[in-house]
């Protein structure tokens, strides 16, 4: 911190001595390129475009680079990598349609929101040959391809940003390219048609993203040791609440379906089933959901989901949409409810082929576990509306699972497997909304674990090479987010704790929970208590704050043991299925013994939890493997072509930790130089002879007479390393020597003539 402040405060000498051009901030916050006209004390007078002509305080001004690294490949070959021109220089690229930058070891993808002549056969062979080696998402993954076969260590590729940012395209992008490379044996085919199942399953139409992921999603990719794809396995992660419209699927399915399975289904239009009606959306501008259903039916085939399943699969959708119609009636004065026997009700029971008696009894009654008896409690028309919408996502929820785990079983990976593989994560990036609930909680919980990891890896990189070549690398301090992590899961007064702990009271409310963490945790810097139900937590992208309304509710999770013997009992074998799987999950150890107080009867562990669980999971898979990261960036809230914008674009560069990349590197010593180059380059700028000529000494000899500070520098064994900064410094007296040499060789021509 102390070395960015001395940085800082000679970058702003050095405008002041040389009046460089600056950039200068306006009161909106956007960036504006000047060139300093004069300087008194503390101030400047700055010309700006337009003719516009300001005096500032130096203190306002950040140094600009020179033109020639206008729109520089990778940022880090800036000489100075502060915010306005790290914004400029993507924008700059943005505005060529080169959607992609590294940042150092950190790939940053811009979404055009338009097609972009990038991709295709041509390109994929020109990065496969190397004649192409701008930054690409094709090249992040060649590398990973060639270093799994140079190291015989497992890669992956971590995509991260924004809801809309491209992550589900850019993931698609990469296993095109892996598609091309180890193709041969067809399996490659079946790992692409996997793409529009989960997304037709998996996606809906948010404000944000019309094809907005509602999961995360890791697909591993397995080679052979000729580097052909032998198979892959995908695991998706808790999926978050749905969109402004529904599944995709369910649109296709009333869009597409043929007249026989509409009348099998007893289908209806979209727009006449109530769970879809919600949204008042029925379709995407653009988008062609009768057709999309073709597509999905189509890669059901090849990835083997066998005809007689894909009908029981589009019998539970059915099924779905039917037990939104089902309506209740009252049966005593105390306004105890039972569903009304009529189409809808027995609809559902003919698709999931179960009695009808029976489903009755599962939405009007519950069965609840006091000691080692059962009590059955009649349901009121709320209770009654819950249980039937948790039966509709339970069933969708278990049939998502149900998918993933047969293209699983169709991607399995062959006997003759090497273990080597390249995973590709496509995962929700950090969130912060004007109101953020339990989703979001989850969400940048997931998000600190992955930047840790991040953080980890470039420091890990960074520290390699300064050991190389012998530098002290304990000069060189870099920020943690351990202490927000510490927030989250430390036991027993840690978030996760507390939230657990609430979640077993049945008398707990949202704010006892608020008030529990604010009793706990209010010394804790990283967290704020709030007016109200709300808290904040100063995460690594910035503070959120969390309103806790709903908490408890959707950290319980409940499970009705009702459900399960409901689905157990159908005919049919994917309820069956279902009811194992719900089963099976609730054999885990037990959270909170809700059925002893008299809640509902449920074993199940909290979602906060499972999320957790999963995460490390994950976590611990990755760390096994050489990372490869993708930050993607959306320029734009309209999901329109051709529009930039700075504010927005800057804060998702802090949210996914580009910035951090860029602050780690400027905390150390990024400008890094060969003895042998340095002495190239400047050695003719030395006034005084250097009695040994070896680049070293000359080396040595230009940092003393250009009066570099020590803590600006220092000497590696092959090479010399700079704080960000000094290298423009000592550019720009080159560049002004080289100019008045031309200048004097050209008046003593024309003398000459
Ligand atoms: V979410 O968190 O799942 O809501 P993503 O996955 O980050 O989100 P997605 O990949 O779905 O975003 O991209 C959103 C839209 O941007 C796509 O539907 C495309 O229309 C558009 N997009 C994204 N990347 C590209 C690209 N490389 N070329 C062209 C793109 N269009
Ligand atoms: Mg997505």
């Amino acid at each position: 911190m102390i070395n960015i402040a001395i940085t800082d405060l000679i970058t702003n000498l050095i405008l002041y001595i040389q009046k460089l051009q600056s950039w200068f901030q306006l009161p909106d916050g956007s960036w504006e390129l000047g060139t300093i006209i004069q300087n008194f004390g503390s101030e400047s007078l700055i010309s700006l475009p337009q003719g516009k002509v300001l005096k500032v305080n130096l203190e306002s001004l950040v140094p600009a680079n020179p033109d020639i690294l206008d729109g520089v490949d990778d940022l880090m070959q800036l000489s100075y990598l502060n915010e306005p021109s790290v914004l400029y220089n993507l924008e700059y690229r943005y505005n060529k349609d080169v959607i992609y930058t590294k940042a150092g070891p950190v790939l940053v993808a811009i979404n055009p929101f338009k097609k972009v002549l990038l991709y295709g056969n041509n390109y994929i062979e020109a990065y496969k040959s190397k004649s192409l080696e701008s930054p690409h998402v094709y090249a992040v993954t060649d590398t990973a391809m060639r270093e799994m076969i140079r190291d015989e260590v497992n890669q992956s590729i971590i995509i991260s940003g924004e809801s809309g940012a491209g992550k589900t395209e850019t993931a698609k992008i990469a296993m095109q390219y892996l598609a091309t490379l180890g193709g041969g044996s067809g399996i490659e085919y079946e790992i692409l048609k996997t793409n529009p199942i989960l997304e037709a399953f998996g996606n809906a139409k948010t404000l944000r993203n019309d094809n907005s992921s509602r999961f995360g999603k890791l697909i591993e990719i397995h080679f052979s040791e000729t580097g052909k794809i032998s198979g892959a396995r995908i695991q998706t992660f808790v999926q978050c609440s749905e969109g402004e419209r529904s599944y995709h699927i369910f649109y296709q399915l009333c869009a597409g379906a043929s007249n026989i399975l509409r009348e099998n289904l007893k289908l209806k239009n979209a727009d006449e089933f109530r769970y879809l009606r919600q949204s008042n959306c029925f379709t995407i501008p653009g988008i062609d959901d009768a057709e999309h259903f073709q597509v999905v039916m189509d890669a059901l085939d090849i990835v083997h989901v066998k005809k007689e399943d894909q009908d029981s699969v589009f019998a539970m959708l059915s099924a779905v949409l039917w037990l939104g119609e089902i309506s209740f009636t009252d049966i005593d004065s105390d306004h105890h409810v039972e569903p009304v026997v009529d189409e809808a009700l027995i609809n559902v029971a003919t698709l999931i082929k179960c009695e009808v008696e029976d489903l009755k009894l599962a939405l009007s009654t519950r069965k609840m576990r006091v000691g080692n008896d059962t009590i059955v409690q009649k349901l009121t028309l709320v209770q009654a509306i819950d249980a039937r919408d948790a039966l509709a996502k339970s069933i969708y929820s278990c049939l998502f699972d149900w998918l993933v785990e047969q293209i699983n079983k169709s991607l399995a990976v062959g006997k003759r497997r090497t273990g080597r593989s390249i995973s590709i994560l496509d995962i929700y990036g950090f969130e912060s909304f004007e109101r953020n609930s339990f989703e979001q909680f989850c969400i940048n919980y997931a998000n600190e674990r992955l930047q840790q990891h991040f953080n980890r890896h470039l420091f890990k990189l960074e520290q390699e090479e300064y050991i190389q070549d012998g530098i002290d690398w304990a000069k060189v301090d870099f920020e943690d987010n351990q202490d927000c992590l510490n927030l989250f899961e430390k036991k027993p007064l840690g978030l996760q704790s507390l939230l657990d702990e609430e979640s077993t009271f049945p008398n707990a409310t949202d704010l006892t929970f608020a008030n529990k963490l604010k009793q706990h945790l209010n010394s804790n810097p990283c967290f704020r208590g709030e007016r109200d139900k709300a808290f904040t937590v100063c995460h690594y992208a910035g503070e959120v704050t969390y309103d806790t309304t709903g908490f408890l509710e959707k950290n319980r999770d409940l499970l009705y043991l009702d459900s399960i013997q409901l689905l157990s009992s159908c005919a049919c074998h994917l309820p069956q299925a279902f009811a194992a799987s719900m089963l099976a999950q609730s054999e885990k150890p037990v959270v909170g013994a809700l059925h002893k107080s008299g809640g509902a009867d449920s074993q199940k562990l909290s979602v906060m939890t499972k999320f957790k669980g999963q995460l490390f999971q994950l976590m611990q898979r990755l760390e096994s493997t050489t990372p490869h990261f993708i930050r993607c960036i959306k320029p734009n809230n309209f999901q329109s072509p051709g529009t930039y914008n700075q504010g927005l674009v800057l804060q998702q560069l802090r949210c996914c930790g580009v910035l951090e990349v860029v602050r780690i590197s400027r905390s150390g010593f990024p400008t890094r130089m060969t003895h042998q180059k340095f002495a190239r380059r400047y050695g003719f700028l030395l006034l005084d002879h250097v009695a040994s000529q070896d680049p070293l000494s000359v080396s040595v000899a230009i940092l003393q007479q250009f009066n570099i500070l020590p803590e600006m520098y220092q000497v590696g064994y092959t090479k010399l390393f700079f704080r960000t900064g000094q290298i423009g410094v000592l550019e720009d007296t080159r560049n002004h020597t080289l100019h008045g040499i031309l200048r004097v060789q050209s008046c003593f021509r024309g003398h000459q003539a």
